[in-house]
């Protein structure tokens, strides 16, 4: 019923895998000139370089390089949520430019029962905002804070439009325009997703500076668009050593030349505030992007990419998001690590997880829901094992 739903809202694209092009993929290991990529080295210090530039040039926008400080205030605090297993902290990030402020909330939860240092994981919500006693009342239904918590890690979670406003026209109010000081934006500036992924680096700030954390395990993830961003939160800052896409589908797992379902032409149309001005040229000229997604699963590499995807969500392409898993192999084995590279996608409900990445199809529609948690998070308990 929600696939019908779903095509029946956007008929004009894709949902048939017959009727996918023909495409090749470019190759990670490949550098613009055509050099190949043969070594560690190569890619360390050459092609990731030059490929996380293409990818701020055309696809999310480069940050400022503008110099600013962050300082961090507890708005409030309880270390009795969830019968006492967690302290919660209500949070504001102070982010200065010589006089000029911007304030961004943000909401952290750490488990009271820690011995030792013990993991984080940044999460960005796009939904409802949080707050320690909004998650306390939700938690009564869905539980995912608290079962992370259960696990013994930290939860820091903040709201995309506290950020930068998820909005056409909320350029004007969000950090972008902080920065660049009410200015317009270059065609190559960062996109709200850029944005956002930026102030997943400050929460990470905030949350690798408490004793209860060890700064060497750390996930970024989200749902949907707040997947697309932890994929370029990750690829942005090396810091995490975990990022998980939840149904992140165009612009964020999804290939884009497979054009099932959401395409760059629709996303920029619709969404033109998440990417940077350039991204909207290759809006049916998927083919002539210098890059595709995979390539930004690779620059996570070696750190671990966990995708999940669910089968009624055609719009986000779950063979799209599998095949950049699959595709981005090559590089994590360059760098000597053993990922998924299955071309066949694994049954539904069944996570796959190799080494480095993890995957899995949940049934079902467009959401993070408790079983997508719970999956993410024995992978992160394999990754974060000692
Ligand atoms: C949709 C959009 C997707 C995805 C989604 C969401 O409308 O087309 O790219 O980001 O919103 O965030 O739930």
């Amino acid at each position: 019923a929600q696939v019908a739903k779903d095509s029946a809202r956007n008929p004009q694209f894709n949902y048939e895998e017959s009727k996918v092009p023909t495409f090749t993929l470019p190759d990670p290991l490949k550098m613009a000139d055509g050099r190949s990529v043969s070594s560690k080295q190569d890619w360390i210090n050459g092609r990731r370089d030059e490929l996380v530039e293409v990818f701020r040039r055309e696809v999310y926008g480069r940050r400022p390089t503008t110099e600013y400080h962050v300082d961090f205030q507890v708005l409030a605090e309880t270390d009795d949520v969830f019968e006492g297993k967690a302290t919660g902290r209500d949070m504001q990030a102070i982010v200065t430019i010589g006089e000029r402020e911007f304030k961004f909330p943000f909401t952290v939860f750490i488990p009271n029962a820690v011995t030792e240092p013990g993991p984080v994981i940044v999460f960005i919500n796009n939904r409802r905002p949080d707050t320690v006693q909004s998650v306390i009342e939700e938690e009564a239904s869905t539980g995912a804070k608290r079962t992370i918590i259960d696990r013994g890690y930290a939860i820091a979670t903040f709201h995309t439009s506290d950020v930068d406003p998820d909005r056409k026209d909320g350029y004007a109010d969000g950090i972008r325009a902080f920065f660049a000081n009410g200015q317009p934006l270059q065609n190559d500036d960062w996109g709200g997703l850029s944005a956002w992924g930026w102030a997943a680096s400050r929460v990470l700030d905030y949350m690798v500076a408490q004793p209860e954390i060890d700064s060497s395990r750390t996930a970024v993830g989200g749902h949907s668009r707040s997947g697309k961003t932890a994929l370029w939160a990750a690829a942005e800052d090396p810091r995490f050593s975990i990022a998980y896409s939840n149904d992140s589908g165009c612009g964020g797992a999804a290939i884009s030349r497979r054009r099932f379902g959401e395409t760059v032409g629709r996303i920029t149309s619709v969404f033109p505030h998440w990417f940077c001005e350039n991204f909207t040229a290759y809006s049916e000229r998927e083919d002539q992007l210098p890059v595709d997604q995979h390539e930004l699963l690779a620059l996570i590499a070696p750190r671990a990419v966990y995708v999940a995807s669910a089968d009624l969500d055609l719009w986000a392409d779950p063979k799209g998001e599998y095949a950049s898993v699959v595709a981005a192999a090559p590089v994590y084995q360059l760098l000597g690590e053993e990922v998924i590279t299955d071309p066949e996608m694994p049954p539904l409900n069944t996570p796959r997880h190799i080494g480095k990445t993890g995957y899995h199809i949940r049934s079902g529609a467009h959401m993070i829901s408790e079983t997508d948690w719970k999956m993410f998070l024995d992978f992160a308990a394999g990754q974060w094992s000692r």
